[in-house]
């Protein structure tokens, strides 16, 4: 007998195809009564799938009395209520480490293409604009100074990609990490008054809601870049859309947004500000690898009761 699974929210097509292999997959997102579909069959799941994006509420796990192990596609686990999990025994699944170097490449991108300004470059080009006027100068980014928000596994490789750069590192997060070379600052405040570029890599979720808010931003000043490759609920919105528009920061580079797939379309208009829709581990080569870790975290705990990268250690 193959272990019901439900499947909370889509994955990669390919994915879904090698679930059905080798579970009795069924897809609550095709339901057109969910709650209904809960009431009546909710018992009969044992696992359940989802992804960093769709999460899972402690009012769904309660709608699985039988559920022993959820399956996350992603890092990000401030959609999932791990609390609710840790109580019922519910074993949580996630895929960290896999997509660290694109997600850091990312950072990199988005750092490089708002101060070197390479789509509006891109943008000035095929607008016919060269033979009128020069394209401004913009700024550089080698040997500068580049301020973490967060030391977690892909901060320090963003660290390492700024190291690269011949670019000083310092950083901020609720407590020193001890195995980095980096400068600990306890003040955000502080970092983003030192920083160049100010690039958020912590986690989501109510803790870090908001922590880069206006004073942030007025610290990190005319001349300094804010690059999000982390969650949408780190920024202040309004505050960071006031601080573009006013010029009170150069730049920013976003790879997400507080209401995914909505952007708040006063970004859309700003020149000095690169948009990219939550594609930082979107490659063949990671989605291929966290599909994989994805699946054995599965298979490891139906045959060892743990999955192999647990949320919950
Ligand atoms: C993807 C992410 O959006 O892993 C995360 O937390 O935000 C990104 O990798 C997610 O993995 C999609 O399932």
């Amino acid at each position: 007998m193959r272990p019901k699974l439900l499947q909370h929210g889509r994955l990669p097509p390919a994915l879904e195809s090698r679930l059905a292999q080798a579970y009795d997959v069924h897809p609550l997102w095709a339901e057109t009564d969910p709650q209904d579909f809960l009431a009546e069959r909710g018992g009969e799941f044992t696992a359940l799938t989802t992804s960093a994006i769709s999460g899972v509420s402690e009012a769904l796990m309660v709608a699985l009395p039988s559920l022993g192990v959820i399956s996350s596609l992603g890092v990000g686990l401030d959609k999932i209520d791990l609390e609710a999990a840790r109580k019922r025994g519910i074993a949580v699944g996630y895929t960290p480490d896999g997509l660290n170097d694109c997600v850091a490449d990312t950072a990199f991108a988005l750092l490089m293409d708002v101060a070197r300004r390479i789509s509006a470059g891109d943008r000035f080009v095929r607008k016919g604009e060269w033979p009128n006027r020069p394209f401004p100068l913009s700024t550089r980014v080698s040997g500068k100074r580049i301020g973490l928000v967060g030391m977690g596994r892909i901060g320090r490789v963003i660290a390492r990609r700024g190291t690269g750069f011949d670019m000083s590192v310092r950083y901020h997060s609720r407590r020193p990490v001890t195995d980095v070379p980096y400068q600990y600052l306890a003040s955000l405040v502080e970092l983003a008054e030192w920083a160049d570029f100010l690039v958020i890599a912590t986690a989501g979720g109510p803790e870090t809601e908001h922590l880069v808010n206006a004073g942030v931003l007025d610290a990190l000043g005319q001349k300094g870049y804010l690059i999000n490759i982390a969650r949408g609920t780190v920024v202040d919105d309004a505050a960071l859309i006031d601080a573009l528009q006013s010029g009170r920061i150069a730049g920013a580079g976003l790879d997400v947004f507080a209401n995914e797939p909505h952007v708040p379309e006063a970004l859309f208009g700003l020149d000095n500000v690169v948009l990219l829709p939550h594609v930082a581990s979107a490659t063949e080569e990671t989605r291929q690898a966290m599909g994989e870790l994805f699946l054995e975290n599965l298979a490891s705990f139906f045959s060892s009761g743990r999955p192999k990268a647990s949320a919950l250690d």
